[in-house]
């Protein structure tokens, strides 16, 4: 059981329809911890090395403008497998297709305003936590109820 980290965006929409505390909430409900989180206005060149792999593709543009269009709440969380629990917690892409449950299942309806963004592997979440994270900014912490979350 190895305890890693996950990068999470709460998008433009989320932050502006008020979903931040809501999405927040679950994450803590779940057990996960937050370790490092701040509210950032995105510049177009952090929001392109972002979304760097899909340079090229049609949503590119859109989702470029769309994440520097308003700010955005950015977060590492820590725990055990917490990479794939996020995602599943996030759910599908498009959260017309997303199960209900998920974040994007339960508040959105399109895969351009699709609320939330979460690392989907662990190379991927080291380059994004590094990209949006200095290490100064991560702390190093106990939650008091870690002991209750296992066995
Ligand atoms: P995800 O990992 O679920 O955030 O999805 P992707 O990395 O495949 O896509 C990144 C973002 O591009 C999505 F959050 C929304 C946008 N996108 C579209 O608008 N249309 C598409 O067909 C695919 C992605």
């Amino acid at each position: 059981m190895q305890r890693e980290q996950t990068f999470v965006m709460i998008k433009p929409d989320g932050v502006q329809r008020g979903l931040v505390g809501d999405i927040i909430s679950r994450f803590e409900s779940k057990g996960i911890k937050i370790v490092a989180m701040k509210l950032v206005a995105v510049e177009r060149q952090l929001a392109e090395k972002h979304y760097g792999v899909h340079k090229g593709k049609p949503f590119f543009e859109p989702t470029v403008k769309y994440i520097t269009s308003s700010p955005v709440v950015a977060m590492v969380l820590e725990g055990v497998n917490v990479i794939e629990m996020v995602r599943g917690m996030t759910g599908a892409t498009d959260p017309q297709k997303a199960a209900m449950g998920t974040i994007r299942g339960d508040y959105g309806q399109f895969i351009g305003r699709n609320i939330i963004h979460a690392s989907d592997g662990k190379e991927t979440a080291a380059f994004e936590i590094n990209l949006w994270f200095t290490s100064k900014e991560i702390a190093q912490y106990s939650r008091i109820d870690e002991v209750w979350l296992q066995e």
